[in-house]
């Protein structure tokens, strides 16, 4: 017998209920058809259902959604951003039930669930600073009497798809913003994780109605993909979808959303490596490797999947790699001793094994981990020791993410130019780094030979990003950008603007358009342009 998970202590203040309709425009919640399951993969207790958003559910709220948009768009951008900034201040108040909630609906360690929250906190002041600063820019007219100008619009409905491994942030680094730019969000959160959603939807709705907003501003439909998010992704009403999980559900959305030529920002999947060069600080390098491949259970999309050694430091860096991971504490991620949890269900813990065999098929050798891990500590099913493989670098497999807890590692013997040529040389391009003391290995990483990812760091792994500036990849990493920077302005349209104040009319490009003029070329001086 395991100990239940303590529950009540969290539904009661976050709103959620043994049965929670799954649908919300913000004011009423609604859910028809088939009841979904919430399961903690800590021990595999069922928390609580939901029933889904069915097809006029999801109707109603994009209806709702939709009449709020006209509201929502004329509210002065900087009290929008007051609006964000309270949301901001609601969550300081639940960081620590709804990161115990995020944590036990999917897994990861007490320390990242609280952080996930922080990092909602986060994104909420930055976007409520940006609110005052949805700038456009403005030059100088070719024309006498002309100015010209550009200013950004709100988009209108943002379908804000979400994945299992980041439940909350994701939707946060979306909504946040998309709020400030004046537009209404519809939110599809993974199935994996409808509890996290629902509470999230509670907060903000709650501080939406206390400040007298109507229906539709923030919304949630949780339901199958194939149905709730195809409705979604198709729906001409919704300008922008922005997704966050697998490259293979990326294509079919990118595809699905040109064909009626909508937008989309894509965060798809990473494969990021990690150069670890015989000038680096190896203890450093080790300890950043570590977090980077076992943190979030290997689940993140910025996770460490590859390391490459050069060979003169090879065996030095993985004895201190090692090292961390012998003193791995494994176990239930409520207890803040545990560094790693379970995965998010037995469904990935099948993944894994499926890759290991298939690892030891294609040559590579699995140098420690990647045991299931059962008895009364490991209930449920879904606890793995996190595996380290060494391979050649030509292995199959290293060109694919496995979402699970396993660490490539390979050595470098041809100088930096092959590291960074077998970093880049995989279809992803989210997040990678260097660990090196030399500036012009560090330069070189960083220059246009270098790194082709989204992101580069140097001295510091691959995870972990903060939310000041833009987050995303290349490649098949989507090229979305979301939370810091100016990825504010995936979420609006630019209108460019000419003002003529003039009394006459001037033709750009010196065209005249009067009778009886004579062609250009004939009034044309020497010396003229
Ligand atoms: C993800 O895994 O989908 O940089 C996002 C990081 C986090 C975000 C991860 N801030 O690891």
């Amino acid at each position: 017998m395991t100990t239940a998970l303590p529950l009540k202590p969290l539904f009661a203040p976050l709103g959620l209920k043994t049965i929670n309709p799954g649908a919300s425009d913000g004011m009423r919640w609604s859910g028809s058809g088939p009841v979904l399951d919430s399961f903690s993969p800590i021990n595999g207790q069922r928390l609580a259902a939901i029933r889904p958003a069915g097809p006029e559910d999801y109707d109603r709220v994009v209806r709702s959604a939709l009449a709020a948009s006209a509201i929502w768009r004329d509210v002065p951008a900087p009290k929008r951003g007051e609006i964000v900034r309270r949301f901001g201040q609601e969550l300081r108040k639940y960081r620590d039930p709804l990161g115990r909630l995020v944590t036990i609906e999917m897994g990861k360690s007490i320390q990242e669930g609280w952080g996930e929250v922080q990092e909602m906190i986060d994104i909420c002041d930055y976007a409520c600073g940006q609110s005052r600063m949805l700038y456009g820019v403005q030059t100088h007219s070719e024309r006498p009497g002309h100015r010209l100008y550009e200013q950004w619009h709100p988009l209108g409905i943002v379908g804000i798809v979400t994945a299992f491994n980041f439940p909350v942030a994701v939707w946060s680094w979306n909504i946040a913003l998309a709020l400030v730019c004046g537009d209404v969000c519809v939110w599809k959160p993974a199935s994996a994780t409808p509890l996290t959603a629902i509470a999230c939807q509670k907060i903000l709705e709650r501080v939406l109605r206390q400040n007298g907003l109507p229906a539709g501003v923030s919304s949630l439909v949780i339901g199958p993909g194939a149905e709730t998010g195809e409705r979604l992704i198709r729906d001409r009403r919704i300008p922008l979808i922005s997704y966050t999980g697998s490259t293979r559900t990326g294509r079919h959305i990118a595809r699905t959303v040109a064909d009626r030529l909508g937008r989309t920002i894509l965060e798809l999947g990473g494969n990021n490596a990690i150069i670890v060069t015989a000038r680096a600080d190896l203890s450093l390098a080790a300890r950043n490797v570590f977090f980077g491949a076992v943190g979030t259970a290997g689940q993140r999309c910025t996770t460490t999947r590859r390391v490459l050694i050069e060979e003169r430091v090879y065996s030095a860096f993985l004895r201190r790699l090692r090292s961390h991971y012998d003193n791995l504490t494994i176990g239930n991620p409520l207890d803040p001793r545990n560094l790693m949890g379970p995965l998010v269900n037995p469904a990935a813990v099948k993944v894994m094994e499926e890759a290991l065999a298939t690892i030891r098929a294609q040559g590579g050798r699995i140098l420690l981990g990647g045991r299931k891990l059962t008895g009364r500590k490991y209930p449920g099913g879904c606890y793995v020791t996190p595996a380290i493989a060494e391979v050649p670098s030509s292995l199959p497999l290293l060109q694919e993410e496995t979402f699970a807890p396993i660490l490539y590692v390979m050595r470098y013997r041809g100088g930096l130019e092959q590291a960074i040529a077998l970093q880049n040389g995989v279809p992803q391009g989210l997040s990678s780094a260097i660990f090196t003391n030399d500036l012009i290995e560090e330069e070189t990483f960083l220059s246009a030979r270098g790194s082709d990812c989204g992101i580069a760091n140097v001295n510091l792994g691959t995870s972990g990003a903060e939310i000041g500036l833009a987050f995303g990849g290349e490649k098949e990493t989507g090229g979305g950008r979301e939370s810091g920077s100016d990825a504010w302005k995936g979420y609006m349209r630019r209108q460019t603007s000419t003002i003529n104040w003039s009394r006459e009319t001037t033709l750009a490009q010196g065209i005249k358009f009067e009778p009886g003029q004579p062609r250009p070329g004939l009034t044309r001086k020497r010396g003229d342009p």
